[in-house]
């Protein structure tokens, strides 16, 4: 039997739900009313910023209103707990509610943003990340920290480090809809850890998995961790 060691844990939008935050891909999810394409690609970007800033604006203003819940609390109690060996978590979450869990338990340098952070900005020349300020957008030279579809996530090279050497490996709310995050379980299956879905509803790649458990994030992984 494998010593569990390093973990390693995936996150997606269905951890905030219940926080208050949509998913992506419910039918009243966050894109609802707005094409993909239109604002989560480079190119919708180029063609309407305005559109697409205030699409994150909203976003943004939304944070203010929602808190971590009990499954980010467990993750950053574990991440402050596991003396056995490494805690990674990575999200693709650009809200920042594993910030604040992670907060808590001074323990944020556990947490990766694979696809950005809606209070963060990117200058749009220099490619400098700085904290997002109400009135960035007006001037024009900055986008948001976000990774859009057809671009590279962030940290890459860190998280393939991590699953190369992962014993176990969590993912949890994600739909398995989305590259690079739905082909970690693979990369952590060959280096032979034991891989773990928790999630509402099975991800596309659910049969990746050597053991699933169904139910709302809140209940399942305080139960799975604690
Ligand atoms: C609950 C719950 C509760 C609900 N409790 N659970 C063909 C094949 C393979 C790849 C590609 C391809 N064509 C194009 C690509 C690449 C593309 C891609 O994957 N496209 C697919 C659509 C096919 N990927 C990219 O372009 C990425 N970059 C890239 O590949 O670069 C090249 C590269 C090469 C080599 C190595 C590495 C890279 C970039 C992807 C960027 C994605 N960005 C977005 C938008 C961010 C901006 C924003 O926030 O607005 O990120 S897309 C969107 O989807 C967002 C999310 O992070 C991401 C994943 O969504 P998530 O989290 O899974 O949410 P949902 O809504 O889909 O699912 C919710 C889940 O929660 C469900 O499972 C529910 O059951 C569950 N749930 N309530 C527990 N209470």
């Amino acid at each position: 039997m494998t010593v569990i060691q390093n973990i390693v844990i995936l996150t997606g939008a269905g951890i905030s739900a219940e926080s208050g935050v949509p998913t992506f891909r419910a039918s009243d999810g966050l894109w609802c009313g707005h094409r993909v394409d239109e604002v989560a690609t480079p190119e919708g970007f180029e063609a309407n910023p305005a559109l697409v800033q205030d699409f994150y604006n909203q976003r943004r203003r939304q944070l203010a209103e929602v808190e971590p819940n009990a499954a980010h609390h467990a993750l950053a109690r574990l991440a402050a707990e596991w003396d056995r060996g490494e805690v990674l978590v990575v999200t693709q979450n650009v809200d920042d509610l594993h910030d604040r869990a992670h907060a808590v338990t001074r323990t944020a340098d556990c947490v990766l943003h694979l696809h950005g952070e809606l209070l963060k900005a990117r200058h749009l020349e220099t490619g400098h990340v700085s904290d997002w300020s109400g009135d960035m957008a007006a001037d024009g030279d900055v986008r948001p920290h976000i990774v859009w579809f057809g671009e590279m996530p962030l940290d890459m090279d860190v998280i393939y480090r991590a699953l190369r050497k992962s014993h176990l490996f969590l993912s949890i709310g994600t739909s398995g809809n989305v590259y690079p995050a739905a082909g970690f379980v693979q990369e952590a299956s060959r280096a032979g850890a034991h891989t773990v879905e928790l999630n509402l509803e099975p991800s596309l790649g659910h049969s990746l998995f050597d053991e699933k458990i169904l139910g709302p994030a809140t209940k399942v992984v305080p139960e799975y961790v604690e």
